[in-house]
């Protein structure tokens, strides 16, 4: 007999966990609150287990190609370098940039390949523990499996009392997509963390996501409001950052402001129910795993089921597993956001590249190129 799936989200989480279902026979549907099938916000940066999940999944080559290999990640603070890093070189951490629209679309085609329906303008409003997903509108849809993938508002999650912690921060950031224009070559092809923290501290995260495409992350405290400001304003960047006063003069109207928010739960499923990516572990950005963890959680969430007789228990199999590289790396990136330990140079070390580095469950016999 088919198994049937209900998936809440068609972000990273639920087409990375519709994709690896499909391939394992299940029928699944995916219900997406927006009228279309994109990814908002603008770069994302993903490391080794993410792409080896991506491999799994059918989407590496569609992914890798097109996106960014920075050789380097550097850090300036005060315009010292304060920390350079290679990366992506032979045997070393492998990271692709990219504009979150392209990982999207990579995901959406292998989740399509594989045969998941995706219905748009479906919005979850709650589920129940024995495989049963609410909809807005009334419908009441079941299933072998539900998955709450509907981001860190989810509301799929609210429906259980699962022990859920909060917490957020004092910086926020602005994130856009920008023209390179002449910052091409030579140092310009390298992530660049500059940080100016004199006076007032303000941070842009540089990173090359295409050929012609670039992604800021400009951070500024939630009190500081004129840098805060979206549409950005030029002026206080321009002074803190003039090597980047041709793009941070040229951005437009685009651009939102968003604050480091951490979400935490004492278990990531009830009865048939899963809650899978920001809605179990939203973490602040600081180490770029959120959507590695995600796909990779995803993945995992569907080996497990391969792996036990029923529901329920393939899910605490599931959560036994995976949860520790989680609640490292999104303890890890707290205290990162916490203590703004970047603006010292980022030391990717053993800690912070733990989940880069580790071998996600069912990825085993894969690899990329
Ligand atoms: P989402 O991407 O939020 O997707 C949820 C989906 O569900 C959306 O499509 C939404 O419209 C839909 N939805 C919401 N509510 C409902 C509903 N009720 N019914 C139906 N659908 C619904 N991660 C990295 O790996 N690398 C990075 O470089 C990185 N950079 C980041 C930078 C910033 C500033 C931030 C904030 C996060 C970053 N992350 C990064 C984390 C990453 O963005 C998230 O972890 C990832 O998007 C989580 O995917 P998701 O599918 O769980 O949630
Ligand atoms: N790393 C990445 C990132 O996108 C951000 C941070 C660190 C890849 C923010 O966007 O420290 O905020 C960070």
């Amino acid at each position: 007999m088919g198994r049937h799936a209900e998936i809440a989200g068609a972000g990273f989480a639920g087409l990375a966990a519709a994709a690896a279902l499909c391939q394992r026979g299940w029928s699944v549907r995916v219900h997406e609150t927006n009228p279309m099938l994109r990814a908002f916000g603008a770069g994302i940066y993903i490391w080794s287990n993410g792409l080896l999940v991506l491999e799994a999944l059918g989407a590496y080559g569609a992914v890798a190609d097109g996106a960014f290999r920075p050789p380097r990640y550097q850090t300036r603070t005060n315009n010292a370098v304060t920390s350079d890093q290679p990366v992506n070189r032979e045997g070393a951490d492998t990271l692709l940039t990219m504009t979150r629209q392209h990982l999207y679309a990579g995901l959406l085609a292998a989740a399509e390949r594989a045969g998941a329906q995706i219905v748009t303008n479906s919005t979850a409003v709650g589920a129940q523990a024995d495989g049963t997903l609410l909809l807005q509108g009334g419908a009441r849809l079941q299933a072998d499996l539900v998955i709450g993938a509907d981001g860190v508002r989810s509301q799929v999650r609210e429906s259980f009392a699962l022990g859920q912690r909060r917490r957020q921060y004092a910086d926020g950031l602005i994130r856009v997509l920008a023209a390179r224009g002449q910052l091409k070559g030579g140092v310009w092809d390298n992530v660049i963390d500059f940080w100016h923290v004199q006076g007032r501290t303000l941070r842009i995260l540089y990173t090359p996501v295409s050929e012609d495409e670039l992604y800021l992350a400009m951070m500024a405290p939630v009190a500081d409001a004129e840098a805060a400001a979206v549409p950005v304003r030029p002026e206080p960047w321009v002074a803190c950052f003039p090597q980047l006063a041709p793009v941070l003069t040229q951005l437009g109207s685009s651009g939102r402001y968003d604050c480091y928010e951490t979400t935490m739960l004492d278990r990531w499923s009830e009865g048939h129910v899963a809650i899978l990516g920001d809605s179990a572990h939203a973490m602040p950005p600081t180490l770029a795993q959120g959507a590695g963890l995600a796909i990779s959680n995803a993945l995992g969430l569907a080996v497990a089921l391969d792996e036990c007789a029923t529901v329920p228990e393939a899910l605490q199999l599931w959560e036994a597993r995976e949860r520790p590289m989680t609640d490292h790396t999104q303890r890890r990136a707290a205290e990162i956001a916490a203590q703004r330990v970047l603006a010292g140079g980022m030391d990717w070390d053993d800690e912070g590249l733990r989940a880069a580095r580790s071998i996600p469950t069912g990825t085993q016999a894969v690899a990329y190129v």
